[in-house]
């Protein structure tokens, strides 16, 4: 059985191949390409362990049989919830070589997430890790799989007293490996075909649920293979991984897929702070990494004291929010490499500044789409195309973006157009020269330093409270951030406190991340003239609040 996909109409479908964008190759085809000359090279470092293209193959492959053994089977999902470590791209391979197709959760969800994403995909497998607290014990993959039953397979990473090793089916008996290294027609590998659903990308998304996109081998690999050409990877890239794995920026643009396309080698990072990745760039003579902006502020910071461990970095890559200028003018000059703007989104498109534009492009625009043929349009509110250098919603449609998010009929309607273009929810402005620079939103997310957060998910959480009668997030500025979140709530509780708020609705498994950063308890919320929470009004008022707030008090008067 496969999964269920918006299939792209036929005649865009064959150009896209006839075009040679989609090869009909399954992205397994990433390790595989690797077998003959570059098996010896460095293709992996996660702290003191480090993996060869061949042995990354071979880890790949004998869990691929392991999980056969367990009895999953092709058109299965899985739910794969791990942190920064080198399993999580052995697993994604494993995965695939077996046509299980896996929802990568980041490390920063929480029960409410894994619970969403499993309620939605079924899977016969979860793969986590006993580091996250969630996993301490086997209580919640317990209640997991009473919610959800076709879960019936737990791997864990690290040490645990529920499921079974994961480490265990990587390494795999004696035996199964030398039956491994003589010969593949043993296994029953399922035949895959690239035009079908490889992975489940997350979306950052405006709905009460999280959305998920399915990605295809044919659109995904185009977009991997297009991204590591027009970064110039080679065999000599080292990439540094410090951004969550799965995200579509550190996994796809040009990512560790990009780069073990190329043949250069990834290192991970636990998480983006200088004081993890300095010394790891230092030590493995890092070239690349991606970054969004609030750890660049960082990162200049910390610059300023030492920069030599940045020797050999030669690309910093950001995205996931917008770059001002200010900051993007002290990349070069204060970290001694070259920025290369990304705007990119998992539902599909990518642009990328191009490493020959002009300064001016590159401090000042998100740069232009991959692909010759990814179709962008930039409309007002009645759909009609705007002139270039007018900001207006970006659509788009293209061989590497979606048609559908799974399983969302009535969704998929308001964020696609009859033609078939997705509607991103970006407000942008097209220069003349055809590149791209994020001027606003007009979907209802708050993005917090490339973190999104859907109004609606958190305001269901907080309308749960009985006391609680209306609710609306919004986003407040924020120097580091860009924007944080502020929740403006109606009570009819006058004594209820932040403090409670907050402990409900951590209770609720939400993500850290998208806890409100600030409450606001307020008589009423103001209406726009059709009965719609104002959410303009109400973002105006935090942010004047927050104004008023920093100026400096008047002195007190000393005789008072
Ligand atoms: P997601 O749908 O969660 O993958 O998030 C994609 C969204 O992140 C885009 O639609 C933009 O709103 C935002 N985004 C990504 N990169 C940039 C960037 N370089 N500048 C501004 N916004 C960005
Ligand atoms: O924010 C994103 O989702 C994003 C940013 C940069 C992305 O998906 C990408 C590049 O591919």
């Amino acid at each position: 059985m496969s999964i269920a996909l918006t299939p792209w109409p036929p005649a865009l479908a064959e150009q896209y191949r006839r075009k040679g964008y989609w090869t009909d190759v399954p992205m397994t085809d990433i390790l595989t390409r690797h077998q003959d000359e570059r098996a010896d090279h460095r293709a992996l470092v996660c702290g003191e362990r480090s993996w060869t293209y061949r042995q990354l193959e071979q880890d790949a492959e004998q869990l691929a049989a392991s999980l056969l053994q367990l009895g999953v089977k092709s058109g299965d999902t899985a739910l794969v919830h791990l942190p920064n470590v080198a399993e999580f791209y052995i697993v994604f391979f494993a995965l695939m070589k077996v046509g299980v197709v896996p929802v990568n959760a980041l490390f920063s969800h929480n029960r409410h997430e894994l619970t969403a994403y499993a309620e939605q995909i079924q899977p016969t497998l979860a793969i986590v890790s006993s580091r996250h607290s969630l996993f301490t014990d086997g209580a919640f993959a317990q209640a997991l799989s009473q919610q959800v039953p076709s879960l019936r397979h737990w791997l864990v990473d690290g040490d645990a007293e529920f499921g079974d090793s994961l480490a265990a089916a990587i390494a795999g008996t004696q035996a199964e490996r030398a039956q491994l290294n003589q010969t593949d027609e043993a296994l029953n590998w399922p035949v895959l075909s690239a035009a079908e659903v490889a992975f489940f990308q997350l979306s950052g998304g405006s709905t009460g649920t999280p959305k998920l996109i399915p990605r295809t081998h044919n659109d995904y690999y185009y977009s991997v293979r297009a991204s590591a050409d027009i970064c110039q990877l080679d065999s000599d890239t080292v990439f540094l991984c410090a951004l969550p794995a799965p995200h579509n920026f550190t996994l796809s643009s040009p990512g560790a897929l990009g780069v073990f396309y190329a043949g250069g080698a990834v290192v991970l990072a636990a998480e983006p702070s200088p004081m993890t990745c300095f010394p790891l760039i230092k030590r493995h003579q890092v070239t690349m990494t991606s970054l969004v902006p609030p750890a660049v502020t960082l990162w200049l910071q910390a610059a300023a004291d030492d920069r030599s461990a940045l020797d050999s970095l030669q690309w910093l890559q950001v995205g996931g929010a917008r770059l001002g200028e200010s900051l993007a003018r002290r990349i070069e000059p204060e970290l001694g490499c070259r920025l290369q703007q990304v705007f990119g989104m998992a539902e599909g498109l990518v642009n990328y500044t191009r490493f020959d534009d002009s300064e001016w492009h590159v401090l000042n625009t998100q740069g232009r789409p991959i692909s010759d043929d990814d179709e962008v349009r930039i409309v007002d509110e009645d759909g009609q195309d705007v002139p270039r250098g007018t900001p207006g919603a970006l659509l788009t449609r293209g061989p590497y973006t979606f048609r559908g998010y799974y399983n969302s009929p009535e969704h998929n309607r308001v964020a696609f157009d009859q033609d078939g273009f997705y509607r991103s929810g970006d407000v942008v402005v097209m220069t003349e020269d055809g590149y791209l620079m994020v001027v606003g939103r007009d979907k209802d997310q708050i993005n917090r330093g490339g973190e999104k957060v859907a109004a609606e998910e958190i305001e269901n959480q907080l309308l749960a409270l009985p006391e609680i009668t209306q609710a609306a997030l919004v986003a407040m500025p924020d120097d580091v951030m860009g924007e944080k979140s502020c929740a403006f709530i109606v009570t009819t509780n006058p004594k209820l406190k932040t403090l409670s708020i907050r402990k409900h609705l951590r209770t609720c498994g939400i993500a850290d991340y998208k806890l409100p950063d600030r409450i606001e308890k307020v008589d009423a919320l103001p209406m726009t003239h059709v009965g719609k929470i104002d959410k303009k009004a109400l973002r105006q008022l935090i942010a004047n609040q927050l104004q008023a707030q920093s100026q400096p008090q008047p002195e007190k008067d000393v005789l008072s």
